[in-house]
């Protein structure tokens, strides 16, 4: 399907809502707002909704949460018509699942493609015209909207590492977030392939069965477990259709939105024969879920390391070299940074035109027209793919200029680390919302049961403010504040809080610190936006 064009030309007709983006949760947003009678207008850079599924389609891009939860719940109907065909969708079923919901809705009406917002600034109200946001755009137009809704995706800001001569290279180079459309063909060419994050475990088995040679270049190991994807027969989509109520409710009680039950409290408080039996089980089957086999894995190191012991041995049974598969176990608490899963990744290793290059001590020195240097020697490539991650979570954030009230910027305000109310909403930045902004569950659950439960939230909290002939949301300082202490203090609890990852900015050089996502679990924040709704919308100052 060919992409949209860009509508020229600014606005000057006062808008309800502006939404930044059309990925999941810009489409649901545009959805939902229209169906409360809101005017609304996303602005999004692709040339079509999809947002992270659009741009990312390198070779292997999968999801790693089951197409069944991973899909929207808002509308019965779609829910039913939609068949999934495989366990785990890929990057091409998930892009003509949210085209089908665009059409089906007719949303595109509302959305301007290949249009990236550069800058958004609060206005405060003064004679006729309302308080209300100007959002400028790259094609220099300007829209206004009473509210801002920024739905602009947590890894969507690419992260292209500074290395030394990167632009002198003679071949071509992919960052794996925006990949070419009609994909690369890699037959016959020798590839560098930097970085061994999710989107490196997935890219580098299908990149090796094509490419002559792979050299990849890993810093830091990650644990992977294995994806377990497979068709998903009739009778299967069929019984969880007929059970879909059921099987959402079960999921948004569920931690990480998600309906797996640890198999016990504790891994310390059964036999290590019973333990292994749970962990090769989990294995087995249910991916990622593998980090909440028992529920103290990631808050107590000891059972932790009992389930990291038992990944560092499985990589040591999967890879032939045994100096090879030390270099890919890490050393690190399991689930500490984001987990990976695993098709074909540690067997590639195993395949004679495969070269693991440890750059953990020794980084890249640089990029030589010839290939990738490190100490000194050179490895020769003719595409280097930059499977480098993310400025995760406020990157995209902050990549536009955001003025608040009096002019303040966001970049500003979050010098010393992100803070936003209930993740929603930041103070000095009225009728501004995020959808998984730094605060909330976001990246640790099932983002679209996130994105729908943000969405629902803000929605609500328009349609209170129109009810009550109110015109400004700001979110408190002193609330502001204790939600930002209590998200450290939970973060504190969990292991996941000790290790430098994207969680915490540790990625990006001088990126501020703290640990952004809320780790305390989707039914706790989740009743927490409840209450503070129920209480008149506690927290934040109503004008
Ligand atoms: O990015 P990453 P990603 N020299 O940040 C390395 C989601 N996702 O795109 O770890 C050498 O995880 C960096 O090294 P280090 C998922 O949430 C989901 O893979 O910083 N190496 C790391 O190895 C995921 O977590 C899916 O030491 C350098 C890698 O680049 C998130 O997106 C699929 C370097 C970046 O890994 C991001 O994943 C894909 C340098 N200068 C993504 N700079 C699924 O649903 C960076 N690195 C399956």
């Amino acid at each position: 399907m060919a992409d949209h064009t860009a509508e020229t030309g600014s606005s000057s007709a006062m808008l309800d809502v502006i939404v930044v983006g059309a990925g999941f949760a810009g489409v649901y947003a545009v959805y939902k707002f229209r169906r409360l009678g809101f005017s609304v207008r996303a602005f999004e850079a692709g040339g079509d909704v999809g947002g992270t599924w659009y741009w990312n389609r390198y070779p292997g891009c999968r999801c790693d949460i089951e197409s069944i939860y991973y899909s929207y719940q808002f509308d019965d109907d779609l829910q039913q018509e939609w068949e999934w065909t495989e366990r785990y969708a890929s990057q091409p079923e998930i892009l003509s699942y949210i085209r089908h919901v665009a059409d089906r809705f007719d949303l595109r009406r509302d959305i301007r493609f290949n249009t990236r917002v550069t800058a958004a600034r609060f206005e405060a109200a003064s004679g006729q015209t309302p308080s209300h946001w100007t959002v400028a755009t790259n094609g220099g137009q300007t829209h206004k909207a009473r509210f801002c809704v920024m739905a602009s995706g947590v890894l969507s800001a690419p992260n292209l590492p500074d290395i030394p001569g990167r632009d002198t290279f003679a071949g071509k180079s992919h960052h794996t977030g925006r990949w070419p459309r009609d994909g690369v063909d890699f037959t016959g060419l020798k590839v560098a392939v930097v970085g061994t994050g999710s989107s490196g475990i997935q890219s580098i088995p299908l990149i090796a069965e094509q490419a002559e040679r792979v050299t990849v270049f890993q810093r830091t190991p990650n644990y992977a477990v294995p994806a377990s994807n497979r068709p998903l027969e009739p009778h299967e989509l069929n019984d969880i259709k007929s059970r879909y109520g059921e099987i959402r409710a079960a999921s948004k009680k569920g931690f990480t939105a998600l309906p797996f039950k640890p198999a016990g409290p504790s891994a310390l408080g059964v036999s290590g024969g019973e333990r292994e039996q749970v962990y090769e089980h989990w294995w087995r089957n249910n991916g990622l879920a593998f980090q909440g086999a028992f529920a103290d894995l990631l808050f107590n190191e000891d059972a932790n390391l009992t389930a990291a012991n038992f990944v560092r041995n499985k990589i040591r049974e999967l890879v032939n070299n045994e100096e090879v598969a030390e270099r890919l176990t890490p050393r690190f608490p399991l689930g500490c940074r984001r987990m990976c899963v695993d098709t074909r990744y540690y067997a590639t290793y195993n395949r004679t035109n495969v070269t693991l290059v440890d750059v953990s001590r020794r980084p890249i020195d640089g990029i030589v027209p010839e290939g990738v240097c490190v100490g000194g020697a050179v490895h020769a490539a003719d595409a280097i793919v930059f499977a480098t991650g993310y400025d995760a979570i406020t990157g995209a954030l902050l990549a536009m200029n955001l003025r608040g009230r009096g002019g303040l910027s966001l970049r500003d305000k979050w010098a010393e680390g992100p803070r936003a109310y209930l993740g929603l909403a930041a103070r000095g930045f009225p009728n501004l919302f995020m959808v998984n902004g730094p605060g909330s569950p976001s990246v640790l659950i099932n983002m679209v049961t996130g994105v729908e439960q943000h969405i629902d939230w803000i929605a609500d909290c328009l349609a209170h403010l129109r009810n009550r002939g109110l015109d400004a949301v700001e979110a408190i300082a002193q609330h502001e504040d204790a939600w930002a202490a209590h998200n450290n203090e939970v973060a504190e609890r969990s292991i996941r809080g000790n290790c430098a990852s994207w969680y915490n900015g540790a990625n990006i050089p001088g990126k501020p610190g703290g640990f952004m996502p809320y780790v305390g679990g989707f039914p706790a924040y989740s009743e927490k936006c409840e209450q503070v709704a129920q209480n008149g919308y506690e927290g934040f100052a109503l004008s």
